[in-house]
């Protein structure tokens, strides 16, 4: 018997099928962030990153130019089981030619990625960018005292919804597209409200755009500090929640969000219980919003779970959204996708009868098959799910002769 074939055996005496899990987990999709490849540089502005984010580390091989990001994205993608979609932001325009402003940028500066998603049959997903920009003026954007500031935005924020609406046009899948701002403060502010007050009308005004609204889904993320921006955000938890459910959009959640000791995987029941579509970035914050490469841990795990056993993967959007510079990007791209592919394989086969225990308060057997149902011979399912897509677990051979080959030539 193969180890595969001895697995499904020790599988199904908890009641779990294991061929039936690797088959859900095929058709699964994950956005993938194109913001790996460069450290969140992107091709437009070229600025430093700002925003109260932060990439960490100087590994060689960054991409430079959209050829060269796309080819990485191929690379990486080719080492990920599973169905993808490409997350991109708006500062990966290529222009061809001169910059008009993000305030005024248009489909056509995204056409090569349009061509090249089409090419390999990916969805794409969208985020306006405003940040690392030189009109975001004292760390604000939508929420600015300033009128120039935030019209500006809103034009982008506008902009960006035609151009999401291009993508799922184009790609005949609809487009998630997320508003994420940076703005806050440092220190203590004077006043909360006003800021909080102008996002709001801004939002108000970018949503006015008249859009489709069964192929743009737009969300909304929230955050609670940034670097530099400890005091006071303005896109708070309550905030974007508040705001998602006045308006019908979509909820965000990024687990690098909130407070270290709250869990994304105990947000998840009460968002479906009230929304339609619900969204995440899984990430692994690390003492703060570091945004470190997404591992087969506790919390990813108790992610995928939630989204599993709640039968809610067609109504929630899984993108990925982390940026480490101190490894291989490719390889860290990887990594970061199967650990997500991988939660979702060990919450299809978690066994059904728990909770059944939990309803019956016998959290004795509970706690005893919760922990049995953790040394399950998972790896062999997981072995058998990358070979069924001629893929393997092993992939730092490949990973090493493209950076030999190419990632080191980038100099
Ligand atoms: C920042 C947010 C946001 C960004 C990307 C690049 O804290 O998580 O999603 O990471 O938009
Ligand atoms: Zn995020």
């Amino acid at each position: 018997m193969s180890r595969y074939e001895e697995a499904k055996k020790i599988y199904s005496a908890y009641g779990v099928d294991t061929d039936k899990a690797i088959e859900t987990l095929k058709d699964v999709t994950v956005s993938v962030h194109c913001w790996q490849g460069d450290d969140v540089t992107g091709f437009d502005s070229r600025e430093a990153l700002s925003g109260g984010i932060q990439t960490t580390g100087n590994y060689p091989g960054k991409a430079r130019t959209p050829e060269e990001l796309m080819a990485d994205i191929d690379k990486a993608f080719s080492l990920m089981p599973g169905k993808k979609k490409l997350n991109l932001h708006a500062c990966y325009a290529i222009f061809d030619g001169e910059n008009p402003g993000r305030d005024k940028i248009e489909p056509r500066h995204f056409a090569k990625w349009v061509e090249f998603a089409k090419a390999r049959n990916l969805g794409i997903d969208f985020n306006p960018t405003f940040f690392s920009h030189p009109m975001v003026k004292d760390n604000l954007t939508l929420s600015s005292p300033d009128e120039n500031v935030r019209k500006y935005w809103i034009e982008h924020g506008k902009a960006c919804i035609k151009i999401s609406e291009y993508f799922a046009n184009e790609t005949g899948i609809p487009c998630v597209m997320n508003i994420w701002i940076p703005d806050g403060f440092k220190d203590i502010p004077a006043d909360r409200l006003g800021p909080r007050k102008r996002f709001k009308e801004s939002l108000d005004e970018i949503l006015s755009v008249d859009y489709d609204k069964s192929k743009v889904y737009v969300t909304l993320e929230s955050k609670v500090f940034g670097i530099g921006l400890e005091s006071y955000t303005v896109g708070s938890a309550e905030f974007c929640l508040s705001y998602s459910a006045s308006k019908g959009i979509t909820p965000l959640m990024d687990n690098g969000h909130y407070h270290p000791t709250e869990l994304v995987s105990d947000k998840i029941s009460s968002l479906l219980l009230f929304n339609d579509k619900i969204a995440l970035h899984v990430t692994r914050p690390v003492r703060w919003d570091s945004d470190h490469v997404i591992l087969f841990d506790d919390e990813t795990r108790e992610i995928a779970k939630e989204i599993v056993r709640n039968n809610a993967l067609d109504r929630v959007f899984i993108a990925t959204d982390y940026f480490d510079a101190g490894i291989n990007r490719i390889s860290a791209w990887v990594t970061g996708v199967r650990s997500v592919q991988k939660a979702l394989l060990f919450a299809l086969l978690q066994s059904k009868d728990i909770k059944k225990m939990q309803d019956g308060a016998d959290f004795t057997a509970l706690m005893v098959k919760q922990e049995a149902l953790k040394t399950a011979p998972f790896g062999d399912v997981w072995n058998e799910y990358l070979e069924r897509q001629n893929l393997y677990d092993s992939y730092i051979d490949e990973i090493k002769k493209y950076e030999q080959e190419v990632l080191v030539n980038r100099k």
